[in-house]
């Protein structure tokens, strides 16, 4: 067991059991950064409901949200690490999952800082549907992301993480993964949406998405409606231009609005400890 508070302990378990080749294509890392943005992003800024801290996940109203399907195997995948360093909230370790899956898988040193507590305040408590929806248009993203506090740019490059992991027809309904190699993170997503012919496709499911179709390769790549968006909003599309053209553009925005990501909802003092949150009750701080 590691010593309260070493955090650079938990990375390196959180780092060792991202193999996992009986799982997808190999790597807890795209579900993990799933999770970790499914915690944070019930934010809702104006009366400061929902987001990380809390870890409600943990319990049926935002464990059992159909938006959430699927994320109870990054959760089992992180219970190892959470054994071997009992001290540490599921709050932290989720999100701290994320931004060393990020890490790990070839992206961007992501800003992470501890100290959310497992409490919950039922006062804080999100009702389900903040998520957004991959099957609707520029309104809903605007409508669901600027409620967080993000403005257009960082919608932009938040999307970018579709350059990990896949939509699985018995979680969401989609099927398909965004790129080629879905466990490097890199800003082929971006040159994906601008190079290829993207056409819409019904599933058996009646779900729509768009897919790219070439005789020539043999598997199939997806987008979502909310993907090809972003190359059809007129304030969406030069940031996709930018990030498809400079990945270190792409790289430094996305380590920095992913950091914002993770602390929607947290307040901290000047020692970086949060304020707003009970921290006798179930938490860890220095
Ligand atoms: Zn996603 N996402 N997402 N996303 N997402 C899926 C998978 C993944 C949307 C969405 O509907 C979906 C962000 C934003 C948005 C990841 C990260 C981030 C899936 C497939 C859907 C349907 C789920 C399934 O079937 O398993 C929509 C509409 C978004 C609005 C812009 C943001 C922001 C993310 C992080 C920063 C990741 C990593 C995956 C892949 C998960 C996996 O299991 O492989």
């Amino acid at each position: 067991m590691s010593q309260k508070g070493d955090f650079e302990a938990v990375r390196k378990d959180i780092a060792k059991l991202l193999h996992q080749p009986e799982y997808d294509d190999g790597s807890a890392g795209p579900v993990l950064v799933r999770l970790a943005w499914h915690s944070s992003g019930t934010y809702d800024a104006e009366t400061d409901t929902g987001g990380s801290n809390g870890a409600g996940m943990r319990y049926e109203h935002e464990g059992g949200d159909p938006a959430n399907a699927g994320l109870q195997h990054a959760r089992v995948f992180l219970e190892p690490a959470k054994a071997a360093h009992p001290w540490i909230t599921y709050a932290d370790l989720w999100t701290l999952a994320g931004a060393v899956a990020i890490e790990e898988m070839g992206g961007p040193t992501i800003p992470w800082n501890g100290g959310r507590t497992d409490y919950v305040d039922d006062s804080k408590l999100a009702p389900r549907g903040r998520l957004p929806d991959g099957a609707k248009g520029a309104d809903h993203l605007r409508w669901i992301f600027y409620r967080m506090g993000f403005n257009d740019q960082e919608i932009v490059a938040l999307s970018g993480a579709h350059n990990l992991g896949r939509c699985h027809s018995d979680r969401s309904g989609f099927e398909g993964a965004w790129v080629n190699n879905p466990t490097r993170f890199s800003n082929q997503y971006f040159r994906l949406l601008l190079s290829l012919q993207w056409k819409k496709k019904t599933l058996k499911n009646g779900v729509q998405q768009f897919v790219n179709y070439d005789e020539d390769s043999e598997t199939e790549l997806m987008m979502l409606p909310t993907d090809i968006v972003l190359t059809q909003d007129k304030a969406f599309r030069p940031w996709v231009e930018l990030y498809a053209r400079d990945k270190d553009r792409f790289f430094e925005d996305f380590a920095k609005v992913f950091a914002k990501l993770l602390e929607l909802g947290i307040q901290r003092d000047e020692r970086g400890v949060i304020t707003n949150t009970d921290n006798e009750k179930g938490g860890y701080h220095s």
